[in-house]
């Protein structure tokens, strides 16, 4: 079974309280549950964690080494600054797919850049709570496609 890390950086844990013209009304509640009932659906086990602090989500990726197969992360902020989280990432090796409710390319400059983007597997950005589905999708796939074909078939 694969086994699937999902991340979510900075202020996520106020979703659906408060700017729901950017972020949607969804609370973070809500979109974990949707991953979780998808998750099974494609036999993945999932764990779900979400801090404001940049250090315990570098943690956070690390105690995911020898246990996961996949990460999903949605980086918050620190997306655009965290070059901790970048050398997380590519210290535990693990394939990682980045993803964000809105399109971060049609926001604000700072916002175009991400220090994730060159570690991740992909990106999937500007379709809300959808985004996580479909970042999940594209991990799952991607991780099934690395696993060996068993001999003799
Ligand atoms: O679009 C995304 O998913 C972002 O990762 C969200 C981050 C933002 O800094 C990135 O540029 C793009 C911000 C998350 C803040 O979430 C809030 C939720 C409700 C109310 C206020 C903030």
């Amino acid at each position: 079974m694969l086994r699937v890390q999902v991340v979510h950086g900075p202020n996520l844990n106020m979703l659906g309280l408060r700017e729901p013209n950017i972020y949607g009304r969804q609370t973070l509640a809500t979109i974990e549950a949707s991953l979780v009932a998808e998750a099974n659906a494609l036999g993945v086990a999932l764990d779900c964690f979400q801090s404001n602090s940049e250090g315990a989500l570098v943690d956070c990726i690390q105690a995911a080494f020898g246990q996961k197969d996949g990460i999903l992360i949605n980086p918050g902020a620190y997306t655009h600054t965290s070059v901790a989280l970048r050398d997380a990432i590519a210290a535990v090796g693990i394939p990682t797919v980045e993803v964000h409710l809105s399109n971060i390319h049609k926001r604000e400059a700072f916002r175009h850049h991400s220090y994730i983007a060159a570690v991740a597997v992909g990106q999937i950005c500007g379709f809300g709570a959808d985004s996580y589905r479909l970042g999940l999708h594209a991990l799952v796939k991607h991780l099934q496609d690395l696993q060996p074909i068993p001999a003799g078939s």
